[in-house]
């Protein structure tokens, strides 16, 4: 008899390590991760953890002959700026191992005669804004605009949308007896900042570098110009819009992929930000022109009415709790001295 399970890929990430917790808090009684890293000990004890490589098909053959997954949470992706020097790599783990797993869904979902729950983290890096002035034109994207990355990442993430609504809605649509399919569900989040985890790999990076090393007593040097304007989220808000993205019945949703934001800000701002609560920080500005043209190209803001509408989405962290509350206290105490 398999155990019935909730499957996390990319399990040792930022988003990874908080959604375990939670899942965890929620009394799922069978997490099962999975990730190319150990787990750090306190997650180990909270799921049955897998290290390996997802692109291990005989590994994902194992995984489900011992467990029936009725919910996928895939986060397994090499972010934006590591994508860029490894472009063909980050194909394969970004868009080889997500088709991997709609397959895997696919067949399950027709196994046990019930869609499997697919939730996939995308990002604002699915949009790509062709200048300065038209991002300040369209200050708060929908989903359906700007769809042009110019990073493997973003195309990555916009074309694995795109195969997540094929295997949903579409797959097999010719066979005379359609099987029954995956229900998938994406969130396009904007840059995450995790009091626990710092980032690494990624383009929106500057905003929680410039926390964790004003908290450490170290100098940082960001990457971007001052007018840097990108969306932010706490990670709390990034799994409370997971979660309950994952808990509202199909009928209610009118798409399959949602924006979700919390708040916009400058670099300049969020310095400002960081030195308010460490009047110590030592931030000062060293614009990498390749990382510039990226973060230019990604909304100032996202309109995240129909999250709000559908499913009832609202952040719960705010630019002024995010800080007070939830991101000042934890880093300090991580860096505090044993
Ligand atoms: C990155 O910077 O690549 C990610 C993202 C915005 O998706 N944090």
């Amino acid at each position: 008899m398999r155990k019935r399970g909730i499957l996390i890929t990319g399990a040792a990430g930022e988003i990874g390590d908080s959604l375990i917790r939670s899942l965890s808090d929620q009394g799922e009684t069978q997490i099962v991760t999975l990730d190319l890293r150990p787990l750090p000990p306190e997650n180990a004890k909270l799921s049955t953890h897998i290290q390996g490589d997802l692109m291990d098909q005989a590994l994902l053959a194992r995984l489900v002959s011992e467990y029936e997954i009725a919910t996928i949470y895939h986060l397994a992706a090499l972010l934006s700026t590591r994508a860029e020097f490894s472009p063909e790599m980050a194909h394969q783990v970004n868009v080889e191992g997500t088709l991997h797993l709609l397959r895997l869904a696919s067949e399950q979902s027709q196994w046990r005669g019930e869609p499997v729950l697919f939730l996939f983290p995308s990002s604002i890096a699915a949009y790509g804004m062709p200048n300065l002035e038209t991002k300040a034109q369209y200050p708060r994207v929908r989903e359906w605009e700007w769809n042009y990355p110019t990073t493997m990442y973003g195309c990555n993430k916009l074309y694995c949308e795109m195969l997540g609504i094929y295997y949903s809605q579409y797959f097999r649509q010719l066979a005379a007896d359609r099987p029954v399919t995956l229900d998938f569900r994406a969130l396009r989040f904007p840059g995450l900042i995790s009091a626990f985890t710092v980032p690494s790999g990624g383009t929106s990076d500057y905003g929680p570098e410039m926390l964790h090393y004003a908290a450490k007593g170290e100098a940082y040097a960001a990457f971007v110009r001052e007018d840097t304007c990108i969306p932010f989220m706490a990670m709390p808000d990034a799994v409370t819009a997971l979660l309950k993205l994952a808990a509202v019945p199909a009928r209610a949703l009118s798409r399959r992929v949602y924006n979700v934001t919390s708040f916009s800000l400058t670099a300049a701002e969020f310095g400002e930000m960081v030195q308010r609560f460490f009047p110590q920080a030592q931030i000062t500005f060293k614009p990498d022109l390749k990382r510039q043209g990226i973060v230019d190209s990604w909304p100032a803001g996202l309109n995240d009415n129909d999250a709000r509408r559908d499913w009832g989405w609202k952040p719960t962290y705010d630019l002024e709790r995010s800080f007070s509350e939830y991101l000042v206290p934890n880093i300090s105490q991580r860096y505090q001295p044993a």
